[in-house]
C-alpha cells in the first residue's frame, strides 16, 4: 500500500506515506490497493467520457457516479473492500458502454494509453478472491506510480492535483443529492481527471492543473450553496443547544443535509430526538431544518473523538459522510449506520430512502435518561446572514472598533499541535471578529468571545464547504472598502486534514488569496520546492507560534 492523502499519514525521518499492513486512519492495506485501482478504474471512465463529450455523447448517470466513486476513496470514508470491489467492477461496465457508443461512431484510436484499456480480472465469483485479484494490481497503478523515473516534484503536483480533484469530486456528491449537476462542471471534472491518468510530467502544466481544480471547484461550492439555500432556506442565526435531552436519541453526522431531513421527517411524532454531530452541526440554522422541533441539539465534538463520544451516545448514529473511524473499538458497530459512499466492513448500510432500521435500532436503546442544563452556542453566520450584518460590520470598521477580521477554520484532527488554532482564536484582541467553519471549530465554538456592540465576535459560517459563504463576505467587504481582497484587514488561519481541505486551499490560491497561515504540518506529499513554490507565489505562510504569528498580521494589518 501506499497513500499519502491526509495530515495524520505515517512519516518517519525516511520515509514519508502509510506503506505498511495498514494506514493511520485505520485503512487496511487491501483497501488501499482497491482504492488505488479504483482511481485508475475510474480515470479510464473519464477518458471514455471525454471522448465520448467530443462526439456529442453525454451520459449525466455516469457523469454523477463518477465522483461519487472517486469520494468513496476520501481518507475516513469507506474501508469496505467489498463495496470499492464493486465500485471497480461498474467502472469497467460503464467504460464499456462509453467504449462502445464511441466505437459506434466510427471513431477509432490508435494507440490507447493504458488507463484507457485497463482491465479487471474476472476470473472468480468469490468476493473475496476478486478483492486479492484485483488489489494485486496495484503497484501498476498506484498513486505514486514512476516514483524513481520523474522527480518527486512532479509526484507531488500530480498528488496535489488528484488529492484535490478528488475533495472537488466529493463537493460534486454533496451538492448532486441536493438535485445540483452542471454539465460543464461535468465536463472539466473528466478532463482533468482523465489527463491525470496519462501520467503528465510538464510541472507547469500540473500547476496550471491545479489552480483550475481550485477554479472549477469554486463553481461546484457555488452549485452546492445553492441547492442547500433553496432547499432549506438561508441559515439564520440561531442557538443551539449542546447537551443533551431525556428520551430516546439518533446522532446524525457527517455534511448531507437531505439524510438528515430524511431522519427528521420520519421520526416525527415518535418521541425520537435527534441531534446533529460534527460537521451537521449547521442544520440547526436552516429554516427547513430548525422548523422540526424534535432537531434538539448537537452532541459531541468533531471527529477524531467520536469513538469515545459514540460509545457513550445512548442511540442509533447515521454516518452520511466522512469522518469514520473504526467503530468496533467503542462497541457501538452495531447502532452505527453508513449510507453513500460511506462504509466499514460489517456495519449496516443504508441505500434508498428509508431509515426504518434505524428508528428500531433508536427504540431499543436506552437513550438519555435525564436532561442536562442547556448549553447554547450561536451558528448560522452563512451568506446570506454575513452580507445582512455587513453593513453593521462595516460601520464598525469605520468607526475604528473593528481592526481585524480573522478566518480561524478547517477541519480537526488528533495531533497536539492543533491546540494552536483555539489558542489563536481565543488569543485574538477583543476588537477583531473571528469567523469560522468546519470542525476544526469545536476546539473553540464553546469559548465566550463576546460582541463588538452588538456583533457577536465569532461568527460560526458553517461547513467546509461553506468556505464559499466566507469568499463572497471578503469580495463584499473588497467592494464596500474599493480593495482588493489581499488590501484587506482580513488573515486566514486554515487548519488542514483531508483532501476537500486541500481543494479549498486550492479555491482559495486560483482566485488570487495570499497570505494564508496553515498547518499543522504541511502536506507530505510537498516536496520543500513545492512548499517554496508556494510560498513564493501565493506568500503561504506554515503555522508557527500563536504569538509570532499573530504579532505578525497585526503588524502588517
Ligand atoms: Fe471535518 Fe472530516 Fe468538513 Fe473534512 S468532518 S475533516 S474538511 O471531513 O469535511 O471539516
Ligand atoms: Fe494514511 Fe491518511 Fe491514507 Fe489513511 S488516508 S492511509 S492515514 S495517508
Amino acid at each position: 500500500m501506499f497513500c499519502i492523502q491526509c495530515e495524520q499519514t505515517i512519516q518517519t525521518p525516511v520515509s514519508k506515506g502509510c506503506s505498511f499492513a495498514q494506514g493511520m486512519c485505520g485503512k487496511t492495506a487491501e483497501v488501499s490497493d482497491l482504492q488505488d485501482v479504483l482511481v485508475y478504474c475510474l480515470q479510464g471512465v473519464s477518458y471514455w467520457a471525454e471522448l465520448a463529450r467530443g462526439l456529442g455523447i453525454i451520459k449525466p448517470d455516469i457523469d454523477a457516479w463518477v465522483p461519487k466513486a472517486f469520494f468513496s476513496t476520501l481518507t475516513n470514508v469507506n474501508f469496505d473492500p467489498i463495496r470499492i470491489v464493486q465500485y471497480a467492477l461498474q467502472a469497467q461496465t460503464f467504460r464499456h458502454e462509453l467504449q462502445t457508443l464511441v466505437a459506434a461512431q466510427g471513431k477509432s484510436i490508435a494507440n490507447l494509453p493504458l488507463v484507457a484499456t485497463f482491465a479487471l480480472p474476472l476470473s472468480t465469483n468469490d468476493p473475496e478472491q476478486l478483492a486479492a485479484e484485483i488489489a494485486a494490481l496495484a503497484p501498476e497503478v498506484a498513486v505514486n506510480r514512476g516514483q524513481g523515473d520523474v522527480s518527486d516534484d512532479v509526484i507531488g503536483l500530480r498528488l496535489l492535483c488528484l488529492y484535490g480533484l478528488k475533495g472537488a469530486a466529493a463537493y460534486m456528491e454533496h451538492a448532486r443529492v441536493l438535485g445540483q449537476t452542471d454539465q460543464d462542471i461535468a465536463g472539466a471534472f473528466h478532463s482533468i481527471f482523465a489527463w491525470l491518468g496519462s501520467d503528465p510530467i510538464d510541472q507547469n502544466a500540473l500547476f496550471e492543473a491545479a489552480m483550475r481544480i481550485g477554479r472549477l471547484n469554486y463553481k461546484i461550492m457555488a452549485l452546492l450553496d445553492h441547492g442547500e439555500t433553496e432547499t432549506y432556506g438561508h441559515p439564520e442565526p440561531t442557538q443551539v443547544n449542546v447537551k443533551p435531552v431525556q428520551g430516546k436519541c439518533i446522532l446524525v453526522s457527517g455534511h448531507d443535509l437531505c439524510d438528515l431531513e430524511l431522519i427528521l421527517q420520519q421520526t416525527e411524532g415518535t418521541g425520537i430526538n435527534v441531534y446533529t454531530h460534527g460537521e451537521m452541526l449547521p442544520a440547526h440554522a436552516y429554516p427547513e431544518l430548525k422548523k422540526y422541533a424534535h432537531l434538539v441539539g448537537n452532541y459531541g465534538s468533531a471527529w477524531q473523538n467520536q469513538q469515545q463520544e459514540f460509545a457513550h451516545f445512548p442511540g442509533a448514529i447515521v454516518m452520511t459522510s466522512n469522518c469514520l473511524l473504526n467503530p468496533t473499538v467503542g462497541q457501538y458497530a452495531g447502532r452505527i449506520f453508513t449510507r453513500s459512499i460511506v462504509g466499514w466492513p460489517g456495519v449496516k448500510h443504508i441505500e434508498g430512502e428509508n431509515f426504518a432500521e434505524v428508528i428500531t435500532c433508536a427504540q431499543a436503546q436506552p437513550g438519555f435518561t435525564s436532561t442536562e442544563i442547556e448549553q447554547r452556542i450561536t451558528i448560522g453566520f452563512g451568506r446570506n446572514a454575513l452580507m445582512t450584518a455587513a453593513p453593521a460590520v462595516i460601520d464598525q470598521v469605520k468607526a475604528g472598533n473593528i481592526r481585524h477580521f480573522f478566518l480561524v477554520g478547517g477541519c480537526d484532527g488528533s495531533r497536539a499541535e492543533r491546540s494552536y488554532f483555539k489558542d489563536f482564536a481565543t488569543q485574538t484582541p477583543e476588537d477583531t471578529l473571528v469567523l469560522t467553519l468546519a470542525c476544526g471549530k469545536y476546539r473553540f465554538n464553546k469559548e465566550p468571545f463576546g460582541d463588538i456592540n452588538g456583533i457577536p465576535r465569532l461568527l460560526d459560517i458553517g461547513q467546509c464547504n461553506d468556505a464559499y459563504s466566507a469568499i463572497q463576505l471578503a469580495l463584499a467587504l473588497g467592494e464596500a472598502f474599493e480593495c482588493d481582497i489581499n488590501e484587506l484587514p482580513l488573515t486566514l488561519v486554515l487548519s488542514w486534514f483531508e483532501q476537500k481541505a486541500i481543494v479549498i486551499l486550492l479555491t482559495l490560491l486560483a482566485l488570487g488569496v495570499r497570505g494564508i497561515y496553515t498547518g499543522p504540518t504541511a502536506p507530505a506529499f510537498l516536496t520543500d520546492n513545492l512548499i517554496k513554490a508556494l510560498q513564493d507565489k501565493f506568500d503561504l505562510r506554515m503555522i508557527s507560534s500563536v504569538t509570532e504569528d499573530m504579532q505578525a498580521v497585526l503588524q502588517e494589518s
